[in-house]
C-alpha cells in the first residue's frame, strides 16, 4: 500500500514538478488557443470590413458564426462512438467537450458525454474487471478492506441516478487573462444515469472513526502522463459531509451499461454538485483521510479558488486559495442554436437544461431584451436531486431584426447566474455566466 504520509515539503515539491510537466503538455492548447483568439478579433473585423455597408446586426451574425468555428477544437482525432460535432481540444491527454445543442438529450447519451482525462486512461481490452478491487484504508478507517465489483454488488443495496458532471473549469476560455488548462468553452458538462452502490454504505461497512474522519480520497488506475507511476494523474476527494450523502456513489454502469473507457471503466465515484474531479474514474481506491486530502490536484491552485476576489492576472499565493466545491448555478440553451431564424407573430420554442451544486433550480428565466425584462420558463423538477433539470419557453418577438434570448436560472438560495463574466480566478473555475444563442426573426 502507498504511504499517504508525505510530508508537506515533498508534496509541494511533487506539484510544482507537475504543474511545469502541464505545463510544457498544455503549451500546445495555449499557443493554439492565442492563435484562434487572433482569428477571432481579427476574423470579427475582417467581416465588418467585408461587409461594408451592411449592418452592425449582421456583423454579429457574422462574428457568432465565426465563433462556432473557432470552437472547432482539434482536427482529425476521435474517441468511436463520440457524436458528429463533439469538439476535441486536446487528444494528449483526450479532452473533449460539446457544443450546447448537442446537449439537449434529456438523459446524456455515452456519444454526447464530455470527456476530461488528466492522465492516461487503462486500455478496457487489458482490464479483467472481475479482477478489479476497491480498496478502503487511510488513517481514519477501521480498518483496510477490499471489495471486487462482485462483493460491491452483493453486499450493498444498490441505485440508479441521474446526476450531472460539470468540470470545474467549464467556461474557462471566457476568462481573460487567459488561465492555463483547457479552454473549455461551454460544454463540459452531461447528465448520464449511473448505477452502483452509496459510498456511505461501503464507508458503514469498513468503519470509521467519525471524530477522526475529515475527508475522502480517491486512487485510480490512470497513469500520469509523464509515465512516472510514482505520480498519479489525479487522486482528489471530498469532505466527509459530501462522501455520506444518499447520492455520493460507487458506480459500475452509465445509462444502464458497463461505464465506457473514457469514462471510467470499470468502476468510478460520483461526488454530485462538486467539480467533475471529484467524481474519480477507473476507481480503485478510497482513503478516509484525517485531514484534508492531499493528493494530486488537491493541492497549490488546482481545483482551488482565491479565498477573496482578485484583480484578473493576480499571482495569488497558494495560502489564500481554498477549495472548490459545490459548482454554482448554470444552465444551458440546448434548443435551438444559434442562428435560428422564426418571424414576427410566430411562437419560437426554447429550450434548456439547468443545475445547481446544491441539487436545486427554483427558477428559470428568459429574456430577448438583454435582461431589461424576464419571462419565466417552465422548469421541471429534477427526476432525483443533482439530475439536472430540463426546462422550455415560448417565446414570441414583436419586431423583425436580429434578436438575443438568455438564459438565467435561480436556486433554491436565491443564487441567480450573471450576465457578465463571474469574478476571475487563477485557473478559470465555475463561471457561470449566463447562457444566450443569437435569433433571426424575419418581418
Ligand atoms: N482517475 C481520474 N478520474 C477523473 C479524471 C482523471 O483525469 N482521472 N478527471 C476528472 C475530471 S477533471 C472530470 S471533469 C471528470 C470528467 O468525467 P468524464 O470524462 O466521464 O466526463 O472526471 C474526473 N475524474
Ligand atoms: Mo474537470
Amino acid at each position: 500500500m502507498t504511504d499517504h504520509k508525505n510530508d508537506g515539503s515533498e508534496m509541494d515539491r511533487k506539484s510544482e514538478e507537475e504543474t511545469r510537466e502541464t505545463e510544457q503538455l498544455t503549451e500546445t492548447g495555449a499557443a493554439r488557443r492565442g492563435f484562434l483568439g487572433r482569428l477571432g478579433k481579427g476574423g470579427a473585423a475582417l467581416a465588418v470590413m467585408g461587409l461594408g455597408a451592411e449592418t452592425a446586426m449582421q456583423t454579429m451574425f457574422q462574428r457568432s458564426t465565426l465563433s462556432s468555428a473557432v470552437a472547432a477544437g482539434i482536427e482529425g482525432f476521435h474517441v468511436d462512438g463520440k457524436v458528429d460535432g463533439f469538439i476535441w481540444l486536446n487528444d494528449r491527454p483526450i479532452n473533449g467537450e460539446l457544443p450546447p445543442h448537442l446537449l439537449h438529450d434529456e438523459v446524456t447519451p455515452f456519444p454526447n458525454m464530455f470527456i476530461r482525462n488528466n492522465g492516461v486512461p487503462p486500455e478496457k481490452a487489458g482490464i479483467d474487471a472481475s479482477a478489479w478491487t476497491l480498496t478502503v484504508h487511510g488513517e481514519a478507517a477501521n480498518e483496510e478492506k477490499s471489495y471486487t465489483i462482485a462483493d460491491l454488488k452483493e453486499k450493498f443495496e444498490h441505485h440508479t441516478l441521474q446526476i450531472w458532471i460539470e468540470c470545474g473549469g467549464n467556461g474557462r476560455a471566457a476568462f481573460e487573462p487567459s488561465p492555463r488548462g483547457n479552454q473549455w468553452d461551454l460544454g463540459a458538462v452531461g447528465c448520464p444515469t449511473w448505477t452502483g452502490v452509496r459510498l456511505r454504505d461501503v464507508l458503514e461497512d469498513v468503519g470509521y472513526d467519525a471524530d477522526k474522519a475529515e475527508y475522502i480520497g480517491f486512487k485510480a488506475g490512470d497513469a500520469h502522463l509523464s509515465g512516472r507511476d510514482d505520480l498519479d494523474a489525479l487522486s482528489r476527494g471530498c469532505p466527509m459531509r459530501k462522501a455520506v450523502e444518499d447520492e455520493t456513489l460507487i458506480v459500475w454502469a452509465m445509462n444502464g451499461e458497463d461505464i465506457p473507457e473514457q469514462h471510467g471503466y470499470p468502476l468510478r465515484l460520483i461526488t454530485p454538485g462538486f467539480p467533475g474531479s471529484a467524481s474519480g474514474k477507473w476507481l480503485t481506491e478510497i482513503l478516509v483521510r484525517d485531514r484534508e486530502h492531499d493528493g494530486q490536484g488537491m493541492t497549490g491552485h488546482s481545483y482551488r479558488v482565491p479565498r477573496h476576489p482578485v484583480e484578473p492576472g493576480a499571482d495569488v499565493p497558494n495560502e489564500d486559495m481554498v477549495v472548490l466545491e459545490e459548482m454554482p448555478v448554470k444552465s444551458l440553451i440546448t434548443y435551438p442554436q444559434t442562428g435560428a431564424e422564426t418571424s414576427v407573430g410566430s411562437t419560437l420554442k426554447v429550450a434548456g437544461k439547468a443545475w445547481d451544486g446544491h441539487g436545486d433550480v427554483e427558477e428559470l428565466h428568459v429574456s430577448t431584451d438583454f435582461g431589461v425584462t424576464w419571462q419565466k420558463a417552465d422548469l421541471k423538477r429534477p427526476v432525483n436531486k443533482f439530475a439536472w433539470q430540463t426546462w422550455e419557453a415560448d417565446i414570441e418577438f414583436s419586431e423583425p431584426g436580429f434578436h438575443q434570448v438568455w438564459a438565467v436560472a435561480t436556486n433554491s438560495k436565491g443564487d441567480r447566474q450573471p450576465m457578465v463574466l463571474p469574478g476571475w480566478n487563477p485557473r478559470g473555475y465555475g463561471n457561470n455566466k449566463a447562457h444566450h444563442i443569437d435569433v433571426r426573426v424575419k418581418a
